[in-house]
């Protein structure tokens, strides 16, 4: 990554000011709570060639290979600590539309923090928080884009259902702009929801989605079951319609789109 090109380039006024650069991290959402902790502003930057324990949620492993974008973005946001998967959908929000509009590739939001292009997954999100008396002293937001990555460096489980930039269009891409037109949209998203709330975040997400008003697989704590993606509720949480007619509300878990399975 050409570091002086994105700071050249970037149009933001606060994101990514600055941009800490690491050829290879452990993961750069600890790097990024320890800079926090330290003192980082808001906006700093944590970007890496590659991680050796880039993780996701429920420290599943993400595998980072040269030619992603790996990096998270220390915030302080005014919310509540049940409200930082806000964080989370603005993320998934401003990445589909900065894919779609950079590439023309049909990106869509996958609840609770996937990208998908092609029912693949091209991007995870994984926004950590730091509570301090019951308060928020701080969020990550761990940004992984398969940018120009092989995706034969990725396990054959993960890679089935996973998909990069550079395979959708057969051509690598300039990750020097396409960071530099994700952290302004980002920025641009994180001024909404801290301003107006999450509402116009949430109705984003609601146009990009690629579950709504599917048959969904949900596991949740455990548990799993089936039934119709019907909504998103006001905090983000996903209302599913159960085979039986009732309704049950999702908080935590994973979502397989029954249709879009590769
Ligand atoms: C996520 O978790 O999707 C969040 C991933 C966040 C990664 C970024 S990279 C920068 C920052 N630093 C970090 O350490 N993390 C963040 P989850 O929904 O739990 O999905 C994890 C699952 O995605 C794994 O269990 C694999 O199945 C799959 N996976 C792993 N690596 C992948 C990749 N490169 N591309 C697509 N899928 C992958």
């Amino acid at each position: 990554m050409r570091i002086a090109e994105v700071e050249a380039r970037l149009k933001t006024s606060f994101v990514g000011k600055p941009i800490v650069y690491y050829p290879q991290v452990s993961s750069t959402n600890e790097v990024a709570k320890q800079l926090a902790r330290e003192g980082a502003a808001e906006g700093t930057v944590v970007l890496a060639e590659t991680q050796t324990s880039g993780h996701g949620r429920l420290r599943r492993k993400w595998f980072s290979p040269k030619g992603g974008l790996w990096f998270s973005l220390i915030l302080h946001p005014k919310l509540e600590p049940t409200r930082l998967p806000q964080l989370t959908f603005m993320t998934a929000a401003a990445t589909a539309k900065t894919i779609k509009d950079m590439y023309g590739l049909k990106a869509g939001i996958k609840w609770p923090n996937d990208v998908l292009v092609n029912r693949r997954k091209v991007c995870g999100i994984l926004t950590e928080g730091c509570m301090i008396n019951g308060k928020v002293k701080f969020a990550v937001v761990g940004v992984g884009v398969n940018a120009n990555i092989n995706l034969e460096e990725l396990p054959l489980t993960v890679r089935k259902r996973a998909t990069s930039l550079k395979k959708e269009l057969g051509k690598p891409v300039s990750r020097e702009e396409l960071l530099c037109r994700l952290l302004l949209r980002m920025e641009n998203a994180y001024l909404t929801l801290q301003r107006e709330g999450f509402s116009p975040i949430l109705e984003e997400v609601r146009s990009l989605s690629v579950f709504l008003g599917e048959r969904v697989k949900i596991a949740s704590f455990g548990e799993c079951f089936v039934g119709l993606a019907e909504n998103l509720d006001g905090d983000g949480a996903l209302i599913v319609r159960l085979e039986n007619g009732t309704r049950r509300k999702v908080v935590v878990g994973d979502l397989e789109v029954l249709s879009l399975e590769p």
